[in-house]
This record gives structure tokens, sequence and C-alpha cells, in this order.
């Protein structure tokens, strides 16, 4: 299975045929000036006016009418003006004197400004030095990340349609985001679950009862989309809030969305990576009390019986009672015996979010939770059952009808079919992606992924455009050690992002405010389509990844751009992309002008509603019959226990969702321990707008904030607004303390997505990163287990060094 990540949207049909552009093009926007009014873009956060004056973009605010306000939306003019920006193309000092070297200087070298044309050049010449020597999988291009929004501008996708053209380069699998679950869920449902649209909104408000957040913060996740939000996932939310439902949020720290909800909702915190003990709990109060649906687990499910007897003790002398499970996660019995009855006596929808799943073993959690679904019988009903994705991107938004824009890949339209012998080939080898340092450092090393064994690459170069691997990488200065080792690092970047710096060329790139492009919202719904318009023209020296990518095709071979580019320009593709949109949609009766028009009139198209989307049930017809619908799994049926799993004998995956104690958890701490919550930010999309003026809304003492319980604060003497080093074995960071109550006491809360900026061995910007364990969850999914940590913290009494994170690395003149 092939799955790209968020690309799951049906699209309208990929981009096809070489298509000369001759119809007049409009004026950029830019260029018309602010005359008309506010230009009208998108990002993540959403469809965007933004405000010119003098070519400055001044002021930046949301296109679609809100209940709930979004702070990321204020911050284009930080976007495109920002001090941190990149503003020409740089080459490490020693590596232009001597290139191709890796000499371990990394991160400890000034940079050099150079034209465009050397930097393109040196880009050619190493690089096909390190192809002709060494192959395509020598060649990291996996170059994993949120990259801004849009369907021509993006900045992989070109990256690896430069590469395929090339001849092929290691590519990667998975994503941070999900890394476990997406992998064990296909066993147990026969579908990735975790970026399908769940049962809709309109059906959890008209029969719902009890709606459950497990581990799950909207307030904050759904301030964006993968392709740019609908905003609707929100609205929802406060339609919950009104509706007077019971919510129960099951969460460590009392976040965004606990608040919000307030006295509505039920606080319940337990220990960091305890809650397959606490659903065990739940699950065993169910068996004790007859409230299990047996007929459910007969008809709809497959190993029901063994999973029985781990519940009661039977394998392993364990019974998984509620006071078992209370002394694990914290939670007291009576409370998980309660939640028991509450979910067995109402129509109840279990929500859960992500962030239990990026943990060591967190291939358990989703089916743990799947499975208590599964015993409360509700899966396929209105309102009840599961959904993994109402936190994110918009989830349960009923998609609408209408046109769907396609986007440009990786591929050269026609391939190999069309007569087309290069520009054809594709990753020729991928490693999980959160494995990229094991990777570096063991070349050749053989491992176990998903039920086979796998060979590293040996990496000797690496182009990373488009994501923010110095932040979003575990255990940073294990990073930094293994990415002394290829020979070339090519980083393309607005910003002087710790990767950036730790880089041997950086390519000053645009920011989507410097150039056009298109966009759906609501990667559920696909609710509106956006014209992305540029607001200003590039700035500095910066240039499109499009632009950059087609001139070193051209240098590839005489006539690579016109392969690469297939004819068209900015303007040209996107003409094609709406096109194509406008075809369906308007078979689907929504009015979408010509394009020329379209694009003069500055205004977005909402796709049109369908009654049959607003009623979507997940499992329905799973429900209604289990043979005709079967499911995607060998059994056709919900697999509490896998045999397939159980056949890759997997210590740290057994075949049924089992309670397994991380390495690194509050049964395994000393007493000074704490365990570490990298929870997402509110106010930045992981590493991103770190250096923009919002950032004051949340610094402490000018650094990252650490949430401490008013008691493990007390403990170590450490106030509110004091700085903090927080610390274990593998780094320190300095951190301003914000003593809550709103936080599990023995735990402590860093968002991930501070810019690493290391000196003296301390991250003076409090990257949480820096303190995590770059493990895998299992050898079955090898995700991402950034929330597992141990460690220690103490009231920082040193002089404060000086914050350089969103500073230039020293620049000097060859
Ligand atoms: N400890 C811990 N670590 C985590 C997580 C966690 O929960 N805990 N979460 C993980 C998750 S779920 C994820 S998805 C990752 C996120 O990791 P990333 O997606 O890598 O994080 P971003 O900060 O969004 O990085 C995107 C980068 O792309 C750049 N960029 C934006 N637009 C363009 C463009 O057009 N062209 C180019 N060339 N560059 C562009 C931005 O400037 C930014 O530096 O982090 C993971 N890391
Ligand atoms: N504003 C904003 N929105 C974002 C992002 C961002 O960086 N900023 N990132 C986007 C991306 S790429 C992704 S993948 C999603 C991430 O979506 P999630 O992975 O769901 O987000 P997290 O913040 O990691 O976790 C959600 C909640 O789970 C809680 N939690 C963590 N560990 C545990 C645990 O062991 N048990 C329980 N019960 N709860 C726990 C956290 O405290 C948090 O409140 O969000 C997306 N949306
Ligand atoms: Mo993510």
């Amino acid at each position: 299975m092939r799955l790209t990540r968020r690309d799951f949207i049906k699209t309208a049909g990929a981009a096809t045929g070489t298509l000369a552009i001759t119809s007049a093009i409009p004026m950029p926007a830019w260029a018309e000036g602010p005359a008309g009014g506010a230009i009208l873009t998108a990002g993540r956060w959403g469809a965007m006016y933004v405000e010119v004056k003098d070519g400055k973009i001044v002021s930046s605010k949301g296109a679609l009418p809100k209940t709930v306000p979004n702070s990321l939306q204020q911050t284009a003019p930080d976007q495109v003006h920002t001090t941190a920006r990149i503003k020409y193309p740089m080459v490490r000092k020693s590596y232009l004197e001597n290139p191709g070297k890796a000499d371990g200087k990394r991160g400890n070298d000034p940079f050099v400004r150079v034209s465009w044309d050397q930097a393109l050049k040196l880009i050619h010449e190493q690089h096909s030095r390190i192809r002709s020597s060494y192959g395509p999988s020598s060649i990291f291009a996996g170059s994993y990340g949120w990259r801004s929004s849009g369907v021509l501008h993006k900045a992989q996708t070109l990256l690896q349609r430069y590469m395929s053209m090339a001849g092929g380069y290691a590519g990667h699998t998975g994503d941070y985001s999900t890394g476990a679950a997406q992998v064990i869920l296909p066993y147990v449902l026969g579908s990735v679950e975790v970026y399908e649209q769940p049962t809709t909104w309109p059906m959890i408000l008209e029969h719902s009862q009890v709606v459950v957040l497990w581990g799950m913060n909207p307030l904050n996740t759904l301030k964006i989309a993968w392709s740019s939000t609908d905003e609707q996932g929100l609205e929802y939310f406060h339609l919950l809030k009104k509706s007077g439902k019971s919510v129960i949020a099951i969460d460590p720290m009392r976040s965004e969305t606990i608040e919000f909800f307030g006295d509505s909702a039920t606080w319940i915190a337990p220990n960091m990576g305890t809650d397959v003990a606490m659903m065990l709990g739940i699950a065993h109060t169910l068996v004790k009390k007859g409230l299990h649906d047996k007929a459910f687990l007969d008809k709809y499910t497959t190993g029901y019986p063994q999973f029985e007897e781990y519940l009661l003790g039977k394998t392993d002398k364990v019974e998984k009672t509620a006071a078992w499970a209370a002394d694990i996660s914290g939670v007291p019995a009576e409370q998980i015996e309660k939640l028991a009855d509450i979910f067995a006596a109402n129509k109840t929808m279990l929500m859960a979010g992500w962030g239990i799943q990026r943990q060591q073993y967190g291939e358990q959690r989703h089916w743990m939770l799947v499975t208590l679904a599964a015993m409360l019988g509700q899966i396929g009903t209105e309102g009840g059952g599961f959904g993994f994705t109402y936190h994110y991107s918009n989830g349960g938004n009923p998609t609408r009808v209408g046109g769907v824009l396609p986007a440009i890949s990786a591929q050269i339209a026609g391939g190999s079919s069309a007569g087309n012998d290069w520009a054809v080939s594709d990753a020729v080898t991928s490693i999980p992606v959160a494995r990229i340092v094991e990777a570096l450092e063991n070349p050749g090393g053989k491992y176990q992924h998903n039920g086979k064994e796998q060979t590293f690459p040996d990496i000797k170069m690496i182009w990373w455009a488009g994501g923010g691997n110095f932040t979003h990488h575990q255990d940073t200065n294990r990073l930094i050690k293994a990415w002394q080792k290829p020979e070339l690092v090519v980083i393309s970047e607005s910003y002087w992002t710790a990767a950036a710096k730790h880089a041997d060329i950086v390519l000053p790139i645009t920011t989507s405010f410097e150039r056009n492009d298109l966009t759906m919202t609501g990667d559920y719904s696909n609710q509106h389509l956006v014209p992305m318009k540029q607001a200003v023209p590039p700035q500095f020296e910066s240039r499109n990844d499009f632009d950059v990518f087609a001139d070193l095709a051209e240098m590839l071979k005489a006539g690579g751009k016109a392969v690469y580019t297939e004819g068209k320009d900015e303007m040209g593709w996107l003409k094609q992309f709406y096109d194509e949109a406008q075809k369906a949609g308007r078979a689907q009766r929504v009015a979408m002008p010509q394009f020329n028009a379209f694009w003069q009139q500055n205004k977005l198209i909402e796709m049109r509603k369908n009654e049959k989307n607003e009623k979507y049930v997940r499992y329905a017809e799973f429900r209604s019959d289990p043979v005709m619908n079967a499911l995607g799994t060998p059994s056709g049926k919900i697999e509490i226990y896998s045999k397939t799993i159980e056949g890759f004998n997997y210590k740290d995956c057994p075949p049924h969702a089992t309670w397994l104690a991380p390495d690194e958890w509050k049964g395994s701490a000393d007493k000074d321990q704490l365990q570490l919550l990298t929870a997402h930010p509110a106010h930045r999309l992981h590493s991103q707008l770190n250096y923009a003026a919002l950032r004051k809304e949340y610094a402490v003492a000018d650094r990252e904030p650490v949430t401490i319980h008013p008691e493990d604060a007390k403990a170590r003497g450490i106030a509110d607004g004091d700085l903090v080093r927080v610390w274990n074995a593998r780094g320190q960071v300095l951190v301003g303390a914000r003593v809550s109550d709103g936080i599990k006491q023995g735990v402590i809360c860093i968002h991930e997505g501070a810019w690493p900026d290391i000196e003296n061995g301390i991250c003076k910007n409090g990257g949480a990163n820096v303190l995590t364990a770059d493990i895998p969850t299992s050898r079955l999914a090898n995700g991402c287990a950034g929330n597992t940590s141990l460690v220690y913290a103490e009231k920082y009494k040193g002089e404060a060094p000086k914050l350089t994170a969103f500073e230039e690395p020293p620049i000097v003149t060859a």
C-alpha cells in the first residue's frame, strides 16, 4: 500500500499532459496593489486576507467567519518580514573551500554568501558525484514535514520530482503524526482509520449522549489542516459545548480544550502512557458486570476470547481489574468503574487524538480503544463507536460535492508508458520516517519493520525541503552527531532554522505570500477552493522551490527544465488544476467561473452540501451486513486478536492489545524524575512561527514555557516565571516555569517545536526533543515515540545566556 500521508483525498485526476498556456494570464495580485482591498490567500491555518502597504504585508486575518478565534492567522507580516529569514544562498565556509567533505564542522562553521548560479552549480556537481559513486539509495530525499499549503508549491514533492528525474532516491514511509496507529489499525480494521472521515458531526450532535475526548486537544490542533482548515471543526466543538451533552476529557494536562469546555466537561488525568491500563480496567469492569455486548463481539469481531483470557488474568495471572488499572494510571478505581457504567449506559462516542500513540508501544493505544468500543457494541451506530480524526483537519465535517483540485506529483506526467524514459524513477528504497538517525548511524544495518527485515541505506547526501527535522526529530544531540556523516546536506528554507544552520548549502525559498497557488480547505470536507494569491514580491533573493528544481533539472540534461515543468509556468499549472476542478464542480452544479475570472475575483468558492454525506455513519454498512461489507482484514471482521501479528512474533507488539510498561514512565522513575509531555503548541505549527510576535503570548522569561504542577515546583524551589533547567542523560534545556494545577503531578509539559539553540551543551530555547528518546514505538511500526521520556528539573541559577535561536549564524566573506 502506497499511502502518501494525507494525500488520501480522491482527487479529480492526476495532472496529465503537456499543455502550452496561451490564454492571457492575469496580473499577479501584488503587482495590482491593494487598491481593491485585501488579498485573499491561505495557509495551513485557513483562508486569509492580507493587507499590503508599500510592498510590505502589514496585517492578516482569517477570511471565514468563526466563533473560536485562530491566533495563527495574524502572523503573515512576521512570516514574510521576520529577521529570521534567509536572504541569500549560503554555503558553509569550509565546505566551499573543500566541497564534498564531511569534516565534522556542520553547525560550527560560518557561512559565505554565494550567487544562485554558484550554489546550484555546486549542488549539481556534488549531487552528480555522489549519485555516480554510491547510487540513488545514497541520496535521502524523504524530506518529511509540513511545508506550506498549496497544490503546486509542494516542497518535498518538487524535490522528489527532481530526484526522480535524476534517477531515484531514498524516501520515507509513514509519518510522525500517527506512526504507530496507521500501521497497526489496518490489521485490526482493514483501514488506517487515522486519516478517515469519521461519523459526521451532525450525527454526533443529534445522537451521541456522551462524548469522550481521549488524549485530544482540538482547540489547538484544529487551528490547522493538512490542506488548509475549513474552520468547521471548532464550530462543531462549540456546538457540542452548547449542547449540554456529557463530555469527558482524559488527558494528563488540562488542555486548552478542557479549559474551553470549563464546567461542561469532566477532566480525568491519568499518568502519561498508561491509557491502555486504564482502558483495560474499564473493559474488565464491563465483563465483571456483564455489560459487554456479546452479540456484537460474536458477529463483528474475531479473537475476543483470547483477549478476554488476558483481561481476566488467565494467561499471565494478572487480572486487569479497575484497582489494578488505578495503581498504574493514577485514576481512582471508582472512577474507572464509573466510566464503564457511563459508556455502557449511553450512546457513547470515543474520540481520540494521537499524542497517546506517539509513545513507546504506541500501537497498543488505538487497538485497545477499538477493542473497548467493540465491547460496547456501538460501532456503526449513529453517534456511537469511535473516531480518530475529530481533532485533525476537521474530521467529521461532512464531505462536500464539487470540484477537488489535483496537485503536482513526484512523477512526470506520462511516465515510461508515454515514451518518457527518464523522470520515471521513484524512491528506490524507503526508511520508516522516524528512523532517520538510526539509518545514518547504521548504514547497511538490518532491522525489523512491520513483519519484514529491511536494510538501512548508506546515506551520503541529504536534501530537506519543507520540513523542520531539527525540531521534529527526537534526541537532538544524537541527531547532530549523526548529521555529520553525509558528504552533502542541502536545506531549502525560508528561515534560519537549526537544520539550516547545520547544513552545507542553504537555499532561500519564498513563503507562500510571495507566489501564487491554489488550495482546498478541509481534508475531509473539501469545503472550499481558495486562490492563494501572491501578496508581495519574493523577498531578498528567495526563489520558489519549483523554479530552483526546474533549473537543476536543466543541469541534469539539456531540455530537463521543459520535462520538469511540463512546459508550464506557475499560472499555467494553476489554470490546469483549476480547470480540472471546474469540470468536476460543474458536473455537481457548483458555479465555477472560468479561471481568469475566478483569479480576478479574489474570492473563494464553496462546494455544495450533500444530504447523504451529512448523515455519514462510519461502519454503518459493515454493521448492516458484515458479510457483504466485510472489512479488509483477513477475517473480514474487527480483529481483537491478530494471527498475522502473532506470526511476526514481536515481544514489543503482541497479538492483542496489551499493557506494556514503557522503559521511561512513572513506574520506572526515581523520586526526582518527571514524565515529559511534548504536546503540540497552541500558537505554532510545530516549529513554524516560533519567531513570530505571537511568541510573547506564551513565552515565560523569554523562553519556551514548561508547565509544572505546584507540588512538583515547590519540591524544587521553582516559582512561576522562574528560569528552569530540565535535563536527562540525553541533554538539557532552559525553559520558563508556568506553575499550574492544570497538569498531573509528576508530569511536566514542554510543547514540541521550539527551535533548538544549543550553546555550551544547553538548549537556550527549550527545544523539547533535546530531551526525548529516539526509540521506535515497536518493531511493528517504528513510529515516533516523542512522548516517552523522563527528565529532571531544577531552578536555573546561572546567568541567563542570550537567546540566539532566531538570529543568523555567523556570515563571513570568502
Ligand atoms: N517530541 C515530539 N516531537 C514531535 C512531535 C511530538 O508530538 N512530540 N510531533 C511530531 C509530528 S506529529 C510532526 S507532524 C512533526 C512536524 O515536523 P515538521 O512538519 O517538520 O515541522 P514544521 O515546523 O512544520 O516544519 C516545516 C518546515 O518547512 C518550512 N517550509 C514551509 N513552507 C515551505 C516551502 O514552501 N518550501 C520550503 N522549502 N520550506 C518550507 C518551514 O519554514 C518549516 O521549517 O514533528 C514531530 N515531532
Ligand atoms: N496549533 C497546532 N495545531 C496542530 C499542530 C501544531 O503543531 N499546532 N500539529 C498538527 C499535527 S502535525 C498533528 S499530528 C496533530 C497532533 O494531534 P495530537 O497528536 O492529538 O496532539 P498532541 O498535542 O500531541 O496530543 C493531544 C493531547 O493528548 C494528550 N496526551 C499526550 N500524552 C497522553 C497520554 O499518555 N494519555 C492521555 N490520555 N493523553 C495524552 C496531550 O496532553 C494533548 O492534550 O495536530 C495538528 N494540529
Ligand atoms: Mo503530525
